[in-house]
């Protein structure tokens, strides 16, 4: 079988050469850096596996700038929020269509991965597929959501079970054996719209329960509870399972996912009310440095991991960026360390320089190297010893040892 990949990104690329292992791919992207890269045999992506996984099929795939005759269509391109109305940004999904509809044949089969709002396959793209004079029922259509977790991703591409909208039977069960070429996990089969919808509620659940254990750290504090303690014990509830409180929600889905799924609809309330939630916690993280730091003069602050999260390299939509711009409105000077991004918007200085004469330390992402820090080598290199501890990544008891005043979200004791 001959499969063009539309999009060649964390997600679009690995499934290329997942389906390269038993059919001929080619990987189109607009990007001709992106593909120069590729063919060059450097991957653009950190993940565990790629590589091997590249040099075992790099036979059977090749990147290229545009689209050609296939078997089969897989667009796997983003779709950012348009932040200003709150809507999806479909201008990539509808090029990629564009793309294939001038190559399409009959019987091809079309899959659609990108995240939509509901009702976007049916009411959008197929339509746009049909100006190539194809109808649908004539080339096949599925809706096949991705759910691999950043950091792990060819694993979860694999391992997960997956969903597949046909737009009719025969089109769900020619996208499930292109899929079983490489999908362990189950397979189970709906309709386009049911499986759009499918998407965003795996995602807008997280969302909203992250907003949950962020409201229960808030409170925690009210009652000088730990929270992180409270959390471990609430989930030995064998139907409990409470998230953890954070600085905020980032990354280029789950905060945009909620908006996907209200953008049609009429009766919502939690789903936009988790959102404020969620996104008022780089305010609570500022008051928690501000207290911190009141008396001192000019105060230089210190953000360790500017990622979205943990052990990622990522930093899109990371709520290291709120918490940055917000601290230099109080007035102070900040400077970042992180051992995993590769670029961002503030310069990212050696964790050594990063410290230097600072007055405090602000977690934000939960890199595991934070762990093995050790706070004797730090307290010397600064000058106010304070620790804001977003995440409870960090041995607490240590850092006190060594003077340091610690704060951690969800925990009012210093
Ligand atoms: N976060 C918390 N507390 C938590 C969990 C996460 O504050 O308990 C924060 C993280 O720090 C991060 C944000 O939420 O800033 C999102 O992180 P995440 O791990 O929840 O999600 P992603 O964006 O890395 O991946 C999610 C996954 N979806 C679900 O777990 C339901 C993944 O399976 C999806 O494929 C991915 O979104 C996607 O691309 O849709």
């Amino acid at each position: 079988m001959k499969i063009c990949v539309m999009g060649l990104g964390y997600i679009g690329f690995p499934t290329a050469l997942l389906l390269a292992q038993k059919n001929y791919v080619v990987g189109v992207d607009i990007n001709e850096k992106k593909v120069k890269t590729i063919n060059k045999g450097n991957i653009p992506i950190r993940e565990a596996g790629i590589p091997e996984l590249y040099e075992k099929v790099r036979e059977n795939f090749i990147a290229k700038n545009d689209v050609e005759e296939a078997d089969v269509f897989i667009i796997a391109v983003p779709t950012p929020l348009d932040d200003y109305n709150r809507i999806a940004d479909l201008t990539y999904i509808k090029k990629a269509t564009d793309m294939i509809s001038k190559v399409l044949e009959k019987d091809n089969l079309v899959v659609l991965e990108s995240t939509v709002p509901p009702t976007t396959s049916e009411r959008i793209i197929i339509p746009r597929i049909e100006k190539s004079g194809i109808k649908i029922g004539e080339f096949l259509y599925a809706y096949c959501p991705e759910r691999a977790l950043p950091g792990k991703i060819l694993y979860e591409l694999v391992n997960n079970d997956r969903i597949i909208g046909g737009i009719d039977r025969k089109s769900a069960e020619k996208a499930k054996r292109i899929y079983s070429t490489f999908v362990k996990g189950k397979i189970f089969l709906t309709d386009v719209k049911t499986a759009e919808f499918v998407k965003l509620i795996e995602n807008v659940y997280r969302d909203v329960n992250i907003a949950f254990a962020n409201e229960l750290a808030k409170i925690a504090e009210e009652y000088e509870i730990n929270i992180w303690e409270a959390i471990e014990l609430a989930n030995k509830h064998p139907r409990v399972n409470i998230l953890k409180p954070g600085p905020g929600v980032g990354g280029h889905c789950i905060p945009i996912d909620p908006w996907f799924l209200t953008e049609r609809a009429l009766n919502y309330k939690l789903i936009t009310t988790s959102r404020d939630v969620n996104e008022s916690m780089s305010n609570y993280v500022i008051k928690m440095i501000r207290e911190l730091v009141k008396d001192i003069k000019n105060p230089v602050i210190t953000i360790w991991g500017v990622t979205y999260k943990g052990n990622v390299s990522d930093t899109r939509r990371t709520p290291a960026l709120k918490i940055i711009k917000l601290c230099e409105r109080e007035g102070y000077e900040v400077r970042c360390f992180d051992p995993y991004a590769e670029e961002f918007e503030y310069e990212l200085l050696s964790l050594e320089n990063s410290v230097k004469n600072s007055d405090c330390i602000v977690i934000v992402a939960d890199h595991k190297e934070f762990r093995e820090i050790e706070p004797d080598e730090i307290a010397r290199l600064m000058r106010n010893k304070n620790l804001v501890d977003t995440r409870n990544v960090v041995e607490h008891r240590k850092w006190r040892k060594k003077g340091f005043k610690v704060r951690i979200l969800g925990v009012r004791r210093m």
